[in-house]
């Protein structure tokens, strides 16, 4: 955690991870929401969202499905790169969520991962994407060799080797917008088009840049950084 937040921050920080216990994202846009024009307009009104400690989680939610997509405002930040999807910053928030464009190639795909204990909003710009959810795998490892010590015990947990559970699938097209949080499960997303290319536009809050990423037979998991492919537009470029 950075030494320069300040305890509104933190206060703010700590509500929205709460929030993940008891939120399961909302289908259709608030009946008396405001109504949102532009891409600029979705990024006012989510700081205003975010200006208070008490973010309006289910108002996130409604900004992200009022916004229709306008490939000439988001255009400049979509950029692909022929072998994986691309994340493309857009908006940090001030620090209070992370706005970014993914630009999926033809048959592109994530890998199973989690969101860091963070709300995860993801909406459709253009084409089409699968996603496919599994439970979290359980902490066994440590419940078992805290609590289940006796000499039968022959069970070795430390080394996961349990396949991940497929929980749903879900198909999303143009506008629509998925929600997604660790206590709902881990996803994978991925381009099934072998002829199209998807777009879609990611909230997170509060920011993360790394997340676990799975292994789908074994259930294992490892720490994996996430880089940005451009920022404002811009491609970023990182030393080796
Ligand atoms: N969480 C993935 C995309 S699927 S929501 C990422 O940010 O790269
Ligand atoms: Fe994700």
């Amino acid at each position: 955690m950075s030494l320069s937040k300040n305890d509104t921050d933190l206060d703010q920080e700590k509500y929205l991870r709460e929030a993940t216990r008891h939120f399961y994202g909302i289908e259709k846009p608030l009946k008396y929401g405001p109504a949102i024009e532009t891409l600029n307009d979705l990024i006012q009104a989510l700081y205003v969202e975010f200006s208070t400690n008490y973010v309006n989680i289910e108002m996130v939610n409604h900004l992200m499905l009022s916004y229709k997509s306008n490939p000439k405002e988001w255009q400049k930040f979509a950029k692909f790169d022929r072998y994986k999807y691309t994340r493309n910053l857009v908006d940090t928030g001030n620090g209070k969520f992370n706005l970014m464009i993914l630009c999926w190639g033809e048959g592109h795909g994530s890998t199973i991962h989690d969101h860091s204990d963070s709300h995860c909003f993801m909406k459709m710009l253009k084409g089409e994407l699968k996603e496919i959810r599994y439970a979290m795998p359980s902490t066994r490892t440590t419940e078992s060799t805290t609590l289940a010590n006796t000499d039968d015990s022959t069970e070795n947990d430390l080394e996961r080797h349990e396949s991940l559970e497929e929980i749903g699938q879900r198909s999303m097209s143009l506008n629509d917008v998925a929600y997604i949080n660790d206590n709902l499960g881990l996803h994978r997303v991925e381009n099934p088009s072998h002829s199209d290319t998807a777009v879609s536009l990611h909230l997170y809050c509060p920011p993360f840049d790394s997340c676990s990423v799975f292994e789908k037979n074994s259930g294992q998991k490892i720490n994996c950084t996430m880089t940005f492919w451009s920022k404002y537009g811009q491609k970023v470029t990182y030393e080796k």
